[in-house]
């Protein structure tokens, strides 16, 4: 297993559109392990595949307190169940040290194929469906910090270009 690199705002490889899983295969058993192992590592709650640069509609999330109940999720599509929206204050590995509110509809229905390739059905609401929006938006090359002003967006921008140019 491996630790894999994630990528950090405003990497333009972040903006692009991740294409559907077609093959199950042993390589796609072995990047869910290695995504996983990444997301533990980083202390995350989930990770998409766009934030370790594969661009393929997979993504994985614990939102367990004892960090040991991971979920994988393939071709993963939302259906709100609820127009109500509920309030988080977002992070985002991929834009490390700054969380933000956003507001998501608080209850969805998740239709996905797991690491077989079976399709399965979940519903999911609080933290799930709200990480679940967030880790589908990034397959769609979309940020938390697009739901910011711009003002905000681009004073994150200039904060970890700073620290990207200090530690390059
Ligand atoms: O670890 C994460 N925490 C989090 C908190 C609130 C809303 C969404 C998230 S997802 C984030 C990990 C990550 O960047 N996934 O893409
Ligand atoms: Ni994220």
């Amino acid at each position: 297993m491996s630790i894999l690199q994630i990528l950090e705002f405003p990497d333009p490889r972040l903006r692009k559109i991740a294409e559907p899983v077609t093959i199950f295969d042993e390589k796609l058993e072995v990047l869910i392990e290695d995504m996983l192992e990444t997301m533990y590592a980083a202390e995350g709650i989930g990770l998409a595949a766009t934030q370790v640069n594969v661009h393929k509609r997979l993504l994985v999330i614990d939102v367990s307190e004892n960090r040991d109940a991971p979920q994988v999720f393939i071709n993963p599509e939302v259906d709100i169940l609820e127009d109500e929206l509920s309030e988080y204050d977002e992070g985002c590995l991929s834009v490390p040290g700054f969380y933000e509110t956003v507001s998501r509809p608080c209850a969805v229905k998740i239709t996905a194929l797991d690491a077989r390739g079976e399709e399965f059905e979940q519903e999911a609401e609080d933290i799930l469906a709200t990480c679940i929006q967030h880790e589908i938006d990034h397959l769609n090359g979309k940020l938390f910090v697009d739901y910011l002003s711009t003002l905000k967006r681009q004073r994150i921008r200039a904060k970890l270009e700073k620290e990207h140019k200090k530690s390059a």
